[in-house]
């Protein structure tokens, strides 16, 4: 019985050490893969697509070397919506609660829902995001003195190092896995964001103790001279210093590629820029010539390029697929007087589309995206209409498996550039309010509201008519072929309900005439 046992376990052991050896073998074989991601990056704001007033170099070189989209979108023209898109593959407005969340929002993915980082794991990646999340963490009432959770950890995530929502909503801390970063406990942090702290300042009491005066919300809470959205108090130690952010995720994620380069990782840089407040290092402010929001991009453009240096110097490149864009388009003036406005000069950050952030029209969604990998993505451009949320089920079939559960598309060889097949028909969402691109048409239908959203100065694409575009004759979106094609428009309309439900058009009240 005990000789029995002992072979058994000898058995077993050989087994083992066979299975890991196919394991290692097969891991090999598996790229790494990084998502880079910028925040508000608009489709002209970089030199590969076209902008003359502002050079790009490195993101530049990840074009040159590798596959530029011309017709990729983010599923959103706001945040939090594309990002729970590009990491869950699901459309964004099957959740409802997908909108710009608070820095208390409850976290918005389900823990049982299908990730990249969930499936990459499970494929025997190593997983981490370093940068901005604005998903949401924990059930409501966060206590940010506890272990918070869950979040991007409960997700898929192995290692976090984030910033909870956006640079200009509180808590202006970082999150490492789950945990405040410094956080001294004597000095706990409570945030809320209906009512302030007894005593704290704010930048609509106290503008004299702002350094970046505020122009439209933004006026709670004052962290570095900046006033934010949302009340904090406490955790004095643990707060972040806006220059240096940029420094800071760049290390981090150097660091994770070196000490994780010896098995598949995934990577989601998530950078801050140019989203607002734009506080470039002093290494690059003033460098632009447009204001801290051109600095932003040249120090984001420089933080890729250091990060790309690391790839090479540790013998990844030929191993790792990278890709590249930004989760919703454009926006000037975001809240803050930052001489993004005045100088802009002839810059322009949408390129020739029509519409920004927040915006139904191109530029709300159509984003600069790249991906690159040496010597296995030929260099070249493609037309072909992608969506980030198109990654997880393509990124599935790169490990070996299969994703089908989704709203994402399995599109690798687009991705790859081996195929020009891409989507034929995509759902956009700007606020809550929903277009279908087919083909070459782009039919916005009528949604009540502000055509202008004047305090960003964007065109948001409501109208009390259908718009129809033909994007290949008519980038810009300057005529409206609704009444000119009304086949072509019934026939958007029909596969647009198809696709959001015959509840969506009773709620908009959406008929054709
Ligand atoms: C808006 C903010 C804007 C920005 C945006 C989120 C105001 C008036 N505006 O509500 O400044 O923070 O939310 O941007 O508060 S996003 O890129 O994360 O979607
Ligand atoms: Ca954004």
């Amino acid at each position: 019985m005990l000789l029995a046992s002992i072979l058994f376990i000898s058995f077993s052991c050989k087994d083992k050490q066979q299975h890991e050896t196919a394991l290692a073998i097969e891991s090999t074989k598996k790229p790494n893969i990084v998502i880079i991601y910028l925040d508000d990056l608009g489709y002209g704001d970089l030199s590969s697509y076209g902008a003359t007033e502002l050079i790009t170099p490195n993101i530049d070189a990840l074009a040159s070397g590798g596959l530029r989209f011309t017709d990729a979108y983010a599923s959103s023209a706001t945040c939090t919506p594309s990002r729970y898109a590009l990491l869950t593959g699901m459309y964004p407005w099957r959740n409802k609660d997908a909108k710009i969340l608070p820095g208390t929002a409850p976290l918005l993915i389900d823990t049982t829902q299908q990730t990249i980082p969930k499936l990459l794991k499970k494929e025997g990646y190593q997983t981490a995001i370093v940068g901005k999340w604005h998903l949401g963490l924990g059930t409501g009432n966060v206590d940010w003195n506890q272990r918070i959770t869950p979040g991007p950890n409960e997700v898929g995530f192995e290692e976090s190092y984030i910033l909870a929502a956006t640079q200009d909503r509180v808590p202006t801390v970082y999150i490492e896995n789950g945990y405040v970063a410094g956080l001294d406990k004597n000095d706990p942090i409570s945030v809320d964001y209906k009512n302030n702290f007894e005593g704290q300042p704010t930048g609509m009491e106290n503008p004299e103790l702002t350094t970046m005066k505020w122009h439209h919300g933004h006026n709670n809470s004052i962290v570095n001279g900046i006033p934010r959205i949302g009340f904090m108090k406490g955790g004095e130690a643990a707060k972040w210093s806006d220059v240096d952010m940029a420094d800071n995720f760049l290390q981090r994620a150097q660091t994770y590629v070196k000490n994780h380069k010896d098995k598949p990782f995934f990577l989601y840089y998530a950078m801050q820029q140019p989203h607002v407040p734009r506080t470039p290092h002093p290494r690059f402010a003033g460098k632009s010539g447009l204001g801290p929001r051109g600095d932003v991009i040249l120090e984001a453009d420089w933080c890729i390029g250091e990060f790309m240096k690391t790839l090479k110097d540790e013998g990844l490149l030929e191993n790792t697929l990278i890709v590249f864009s930004s989760d919703n388009g454009p926006v000037l003036n975001d809240g803050y007087f930052d001489d993004a406005v005045e100088k802009i000069g002839k810059h322009t950050p949408a390129g020739k589309l029509r519409g920004g952030k927040y915006s139904l029209f191109e530029a709300g969604t159509r984003m600069p995206f790249i991906t690159y990998w040496k010597g296995q993505i030929q260099p070249g451009i493609s037309n072909a209409l992608v969506c980030q949320m198109d990654l997880l089920a393509s990124i599935a079939k790169l490990v070996g498996t299969e994703e089908r559960s989704t709203d994402s598309q399995e599109l690798l060889d687009v991705l790859l550039g081996k195929s020009e097949a891409g989507r034929t028909d995509l759902v956009l969402e700007a606020t809550s309010r929903t277009a279908l691109r087919s083909g070459d048409w782009l039919m916005i239908p009528p949604y009540k509201g502000k055509a202008i959203e004047e305090q960003v100065g964007i065109e948001l694409g409501n109208s009390d008519e259908f718009m129809l575009f033909n994007l290949k004759e008519d980038i810009g979106q300057d005529t409206n072929l609704a009444e000119s094609y009304p086949e072509k428009l019934k026939e958007l309309f029909n596969k647009f309900i198809s696709l959001r439900g015959e509840n969506y058009k009773k709620t908009e009240q959406l008929e054709l005439k």
